[in-house]
């Protein structure tokens, strides 16, 4: 049995492992000729380490990983700290860290677990077709490929979608642009074993760390789609929408590297309860997009990929049988994830000013309980509990 995997990204590699594990054969075709991730780093919450783990991962993994021990929140203007608390609680209940990782390493471990070489880049998928005995795939140079099904990892602009739904679905602007990168850690501006988040006028600047010395940062605004901003600009545009934080925030500002910092719209899709027809299948972003604002999209590809493989090597049905078995695998816990990630990003953000005011007195009183709880129950979603 051969798969074709549309998509090089976090879902279409763990999906290429996760089924040559179980036994079939892969082919995989990434329409760009080098990878660039539109983000800098990635938390990869307990959920998704189980699936990395799972498909052998462990250790790589762990050596990519930032210690992330605490989490707090601190207010925009004075920078005091408005809630600080340890993540062991999570780690025990859960069983395993949580990791944020440098996006370009997450995905080099993932490309060289499967075997680079066997990556055929430049290929942009055009077209799908299947027969009641097979797929094939055409790409832009005129080339195709087939195979017995074929899984599309092609992400939030998938080409492949309209055909697996019928219909084009819209990306939904979700009201804020966020600037990510990465830069060397600084204890004057964050603690460096901690996640912390300045938070202020439906704003967030947000600090992770990552292996190697090193935060992912984000800055988060409210701003309307499609403003032209430019690179030459990009510490003056963050000094303005920043103007009165906190020192450590200033400082933050200062220090990062505007040539390497990512400029992101942030959208996510209504979500929708098909992902397969016949013997081609949605997987990770191509499936359900969601805004980063609950850390799950990568999470959510690498759960997809560890239960398409399951369902797929556990049933004798055919193919068809088990990709729908997937599908009813999927369907409700990524709409969850989405719908979460939605409504967090409304609070953070600042769409109705009363609720996120209103958040903002609450962190004063959180001792991490309900932070926590919240986590620990997107967390025990995931297919490996
Ligand atoms: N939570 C995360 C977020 N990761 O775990 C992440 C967020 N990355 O709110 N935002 C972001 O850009």
């Amino acid at each position: 049995m051969k798969a074709i995997v549309i998509g090089a990204g976090i879902g279409g590699m763990s999906t290429a492992i996760a089924l040559e594990k179980a036994g079939f054969d892969t082919a995989v075709f990434e329409a760009v000729k080098e990878m660039k991730p539109v983000g800098a780093a990635i938390s990869i919450w307990p959920n998704g380490v189980k699936c990395l783990n799972a498909l052998g991962m462990k250790q790589q993994l762990q050596a990519l990983g930032g210690n992330m021990a605490f989490m707090a929140y601190n207010d925009a203007h004075s920078g005091s700290t408005l809630t600080r608390f340890s993540l062991s609680p999570l780690v025990q209940q859960v069983g395993e860290y949580p990791y944020p990782v440098a996006r370009a390493e997450l995905q080099a471990m993932l490309i060289d677990t499967y075997g680079r070489s066997r990556i055929q880049f430049g290929k942009r998928v055009t077209q799908v077709e299947q027969s009641a005995t097979g797929v094939t795939a055409w790409f832009d140079d005129g080339s195709q490929a087939e195979g017995d099904f074929l899984i599309a990892a092609d992400g939030t602009h998938s080409v492949i979608r309209h055909y697996v739904l019928g219909e084009n679905v819209q990306r939904r602007y979700a009201g804020y642009v966020n600037w990510n990168g990465l830069v060397t850690i600084d204890e004057s501006i964050a603690p460096a074993d901690q996640w912390t988040t300045f938070v202020g006028e439906g704003k967030r600047v947000s600090l992770m760390p990552v292996s190697g010395n090193r935060f992912y940062f984000f800055f988060d605004v409210p701003l309307p789609k499609g403003l032209a901003e430019d690179r030459s600009t990009l510490r003056q545009d963050l000094k303005n929408y920043f103007t009165g934080w906190a020192d450590p925030v200033q400082r933050l500002i200062d220090s990062i590297n505007p040539d390497t910092t990512n400029r992101v719209e942030i959208h996510d899709i209504e979500p929708f309860s098909r992902f397969v027809k016949g013997r081609v299948a949605l997987l990770g972003d191509a499936a359900h997009s969601t805004t980063p604002d609950i850390g799950q999209g990568g999470c959510a590809a690498m759960e997809d990929a560890v239960v398409l493989a399951q369902t797929l090597a556990s049933h004798s049905l055919g193919i068809e049988d088990g990709l729908l078995r997937y599908e009813a695998r999927r369907v409700e816990r990524t709409k969850d994830l989405v719908l979460k990630a939605r409504k967090r990003c409304d609070v953070t953000h600042a769409k109705d000013a009363e609720i996120t005011a209103a958040w903002y007195a609450d962190l004063k009183n959180e001792t991490g309980e309900r932070v926590l709880a919240g986590m620990c129950d997107t967390i025990e979603g995931g297919p490996l509990g």
